[in-house]
């Protein structure tokens, strides 16, 4: 009889067990799959993968865009809407990394959709038609510029931005170096107005733009603290010579 019962007491402690050991593996299953999921979000947010290709309309995004990321030269028209692709390449450590890649076009009505991208963006191409370097050209490269140079992902993030000194091929080219003084005696202008306009409009609590550089001194790109570099290419006359340049910055 006390056999019978111990037998019965076993078994009933075996079944107690295993619910115990079921709810115990689905609540483990649960939070196992609520960190992967809460992880995931969390990477999206902050492995930012996405480099930005910006610049005036006619400059060369969309023809470089097609380089980079499927090796083709292509006949392109103005864009009204964004470009997106994907590049494989190697990093430091040659591990494969997946990199997304948008150009934006330069139209002034489509080219401010340039700042819903920053929060997930790691780095700026910025593309500049070497052969347009007449004063109203240049005022306006240095207008879309300086609204990069201000914006708050740019600055808290810290992005680095490439700017692509484009059509060397052309006769008519300036230099990169000739590029950067005027545009950064046009930005120098442009600060100073931006400032005025602020400090005219008093205490209205209004955000304040950050000034840029340095104060009582001419607006040089060095004075920030992101990483700027000036470089000339030709995406249709050396292509290649353009995505290996790049594919360097990139993995910098
Ligand atoms: N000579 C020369 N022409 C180029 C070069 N790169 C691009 N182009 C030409 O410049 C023109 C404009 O190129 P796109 O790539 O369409 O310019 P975009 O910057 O995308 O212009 P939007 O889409 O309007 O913003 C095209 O006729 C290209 O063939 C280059 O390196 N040299
Ligand atoms: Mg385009």
């Amino acid at each position: 009889m006390e056999d019978n019962f111990n037998k019965i007491k076993h078994t009933f402690s075996g079944i107690l067990n295993s619910q115990y050991a079921t709810i115990l593996i689905i609540t483990i299953f649960i939070l196992v799959v609520a960190a992967y999921l809460f992880l995931n979000t969390f990477k999206k947010y902050t492995d930012r993968n996405n480099f930005l290709i910006l610049g005036l309309s006619d400059s060369g995004k969309t023809t470089l865009f097609f380089k980079l990321t499927k090796d083709e030269l292509v006949k392109t028209y103005t864009s009204r809407s964004e470009n997106e692709g994907k590049l494989m390449m190697k990093t430091k450590k040659n591990k494969k990394k997946e990199i997304s890649i948008v150009d934006v076009p330069g139209h002034e009505r489509l080219r401010f959709r340039f700042s819903e991208y920053l929060p997930i963006t790691k780095g700026l191409i910025f593309v500049i038609d070497s052969t347009q370097q007449s004063q109203v050209f240049v005022r306006r490269i240095a207008e879309y510029l300086y609204l990069i140079l201000v914006n708050k992902y740019f600055q808290k993030f810290n992005m680095d931005l490439l700017i692509l000194c484009n059509k060397t091929d052309l006769l008519l080219a300036v230099s990169k170096d000739k590029i950067k003084e005027s545009l950064e005696t046009e930005l120098d202008h442009i600060r100073l107005t931006r400032t005025a306009n602020v400090e005219s409009q008093g205490e209205n609590g209004e955000e304040e733009e950050v000034f840029l550089g340095y104060e009582n001194e001419k607006f040089k790109f060095e004075h920030l603290p992101n990483s700027i570099e000036f470089e000339e290419v030709s995406v249709i006359n050396d292509g290649n010579k353009c995505n290996e340049l790049i594919l360097d910055w990139i993995s910098s």
